[in-house]
């Protein structure tokens, strides 16, 4: 049995576990912090989570991670069986990955650590993050799941993702940029939301959420 370890308001822990779901994986959730422990560090190079614990042994790295359940669990497939499709999969989530969420995390301090960003980052990350939901749109087709008929690890992925750095870009910004530049994103989400699996792992994030913003 596969044991996921990190914490519910993590975006990456959050897109295994969906993906475990809807896979219908047998696992455990860990409840476990990033550290640099010398026992933690033997588990994840850098300390950090999610990582999980298999038979053979673990693994860091959420997307190394997803490969891996995709092809040690092939009973029931997220990505298209098509290679330049499977490519295109690939393609989208890390554009998400590097072009928008990297880039807004670098908000994170202020919209969830209690920091502060300066203006300058803040502009320069608005920029960023709107040029990078503009190259979304134009990867995306939303018919009605953002790569075709057939619902793949790449819906599961952005909706993880918006539901992230969406809130960070709000509180900062006080604008739904997703919004502004993602058509009909409200009708989209409301259809991967309408998944028991994902209405899990919302609750789940939901109830974290509320339990280290009360912490603050
Ligand atoms: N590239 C990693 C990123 C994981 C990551 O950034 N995890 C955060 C929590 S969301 C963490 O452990 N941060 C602690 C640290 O950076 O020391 C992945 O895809 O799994």
């Amino acid at each position: 049995m596969i044991t996921l370890h990190g914490f519910a308001i993590s975006n990456y822990y959050n897109k295994i576990k969906l993906v475990l779901l809807e896979k219908d994986i047998p696992f455990k959730e860990e409840l476990t912090y990033p550290s640099q422990d010398e026992a933690l560090l033997k588990r994840s190079p850098l300390g950090k989570i999610p990582f999980i614990e298999t038979t053979q042994g673990c693994l860091s790295e959420s997307q190394a991670i997803l490969e891996y359940l995709e092809d040690a669990y092939p009973e029931k497939p997220l990505y298209p069986s098509n290679p330049f499709e499977h490519a295109q999969n690939r393609e989208l989530i890390q554009h998400l990955e590097l072009n928008i969420e990297l880039v807004a995390r670098r908000l994170y301090k202020e919209a969830f650590f209690g920091g502060v960003v300066s203006d300058e980052t803040k502009q320069e990350v608005k920029e960023k993050v709107e040029a990078g939901l503009i190259g979304l749109v134009r990867l995306a087709k939303f018919s009605p799941y953002i790569l075709g008929t057939e619902i793949t690890t790449a819906d599961f992925l952005t909706w993880v993702h918006f539901g992230t750095f969406g809130m960070a870009l709000q509180k900062i910004y006080d604008e739904d940029l997703i919004a502004k530049h993602v058509p009909n994103v409200s009708t989209y989400l409301a259809l991967i939301e309408s998944r028991p699996h994902v209405q899990t792992v919302a609750a789940d994030r939901a109830l974290a959420l509320q339990a280290f913003f009360k912490g603050k």
